[in-house]
C-alpha cells in the first residue's frame, strides 16, 4: 500500500537576508514596516541603527523561508557602514518614489554600490526594481514605460507597490523570494499571505561585515516577526 508521501514530507528551512536600497523618502522604511505589518506610521520615519525584521513564509514545494529584511535607515550612496549592510543579501529591493523622478536617477548608482559590494564574489544578490507610492498616480513622474525598460535591460525583477495602502507589498516579497530560490509561483500562490507566529526584537551589534553573517538576538529597533 502506498503511503501518503506529501503529508510525511518535512519542510525544507531556508532564509534569505533581502535589503532594500533606495534614495531617502523613496519610501524603504514605510515598505518594511508594512510588510511587516506594522503600522503605516512616522514613528518609524527616522530610522537609525542597524534594523531587520524577520518573517516567515511558506512557499510552494514544503518550503519554509525565513525572510531577513534590512532597512538602511538613513544610509545614502556612498555611506560607510552600507557595504556592511548589503554584505551577505540574498535580494536587494531597490526602491524608488514614482512622484520623484531623481529617486528614479539614482538608482543606477545604487546598483553601482551592490555591484561593487559583491565584487569577486561568485554570486550577486538578484535584484527587484521596486517603484512605490503607486497611490500617488496623479503625481507620476516615472512612466511604467520607463521603469520596463530599466529592469528588463538589466535583469532585474518588476514591482509596482504602495506601502501606504499596501497594494502588492506583501506580493513583492514573496515573489522576490521566489524568485532568489528558483521558485515560480502561479498567481494564487503569489497571493497568499504570510501568518504571523511571534514577533521578537532582534538587533545587530554594530560589527564589521565578516561577522554579519548569522543575527546576533538582543535588543534593537525593528520587529522579527517569524
Ligand atoms: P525612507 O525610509 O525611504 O526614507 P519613508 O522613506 O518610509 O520614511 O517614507 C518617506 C515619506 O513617504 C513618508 O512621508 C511616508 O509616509 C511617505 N510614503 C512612503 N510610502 C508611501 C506610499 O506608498 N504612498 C504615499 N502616498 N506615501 C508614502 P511623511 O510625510 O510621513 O514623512
Ligand atoms: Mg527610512
Amino acid at each position: 500500500m502506498m503511503v501518503d508521501s506529501d503529508d510525511e514530507r518535512s519542510a525544507t528551512d531556508r532564509q534569505l537576508k533581502i535589503v532594500i536600497l533606495g534614495d531617502g523618502t523613496a519610501g524603504k522604511t514605510s515598505l518594511a514596516t508594512r510588510y511587516a505589518q506594522f503600522e503605516f506610521s512616522r514613528t518609524y520615519n527616522q530610522t537609525v541603527g542597524l534594523d531587520f525584521f524577520l518573517k516567515r513564509i511558506e512557499l510552494p514545494g514544503n518550503i519554509n523561508c525565513a525572510l531577513q529584511v534590512w532597512d538602511i535607515g538613513g544610509q545614502t550612496i556612498g555611506g560607510k557602514m552600507l557595504p556592511s549592510y548589503i554584505y551577505g543579501a540574498d535580494c536587494v529591493l531597490l526602491v524608488y518614489d514614482v512622484t520623484n523622478s531623481g529617486s528614479f536617477a539614482n538608482l543606477e548608482e545604487w546598483v553601482a554600490v551592490v555591484r561593487t559590494t559583491f565584487e569577486g564574489q561568485k554570486k550577486m544578490p538578484s535584484i527587484a526594481l521596486v517603484a512605490n507610492k503607486v497611490d500617488l498616480e496623479h503625481q507620476r513622474q516615472v512612466k511604467p514605460d520607463k521603469h520596463n525598460r530599466f529592469a528588463q535591460d538589466n535583469g532585474f525583477s518588476s514591482h509596482f507597490v504602495s506601502a501606504k495602502n499596501g497594494d502588492q507589498v506583501a506580493q513583492c516579497f514573496r515573489r522576490v523570494a521566489a524568485d532568489a530560490l528558483g521558485i515560480k509561483l502561479n498567481k494564487s500562490e503569489s497571493k497568499q499571505e504570510s501568518t504571523i507566529v511571534r514577533a521578537d526584537i532582534v538587533r545587530y551589534p554594530d560589527v564589521p561585515p565578516a561577522t554579519f553573517a548569522q543575527p546576533q538576538s538582543t535588543r534593537s529597533s525593528l520587529c522579527a516577526i517569524q
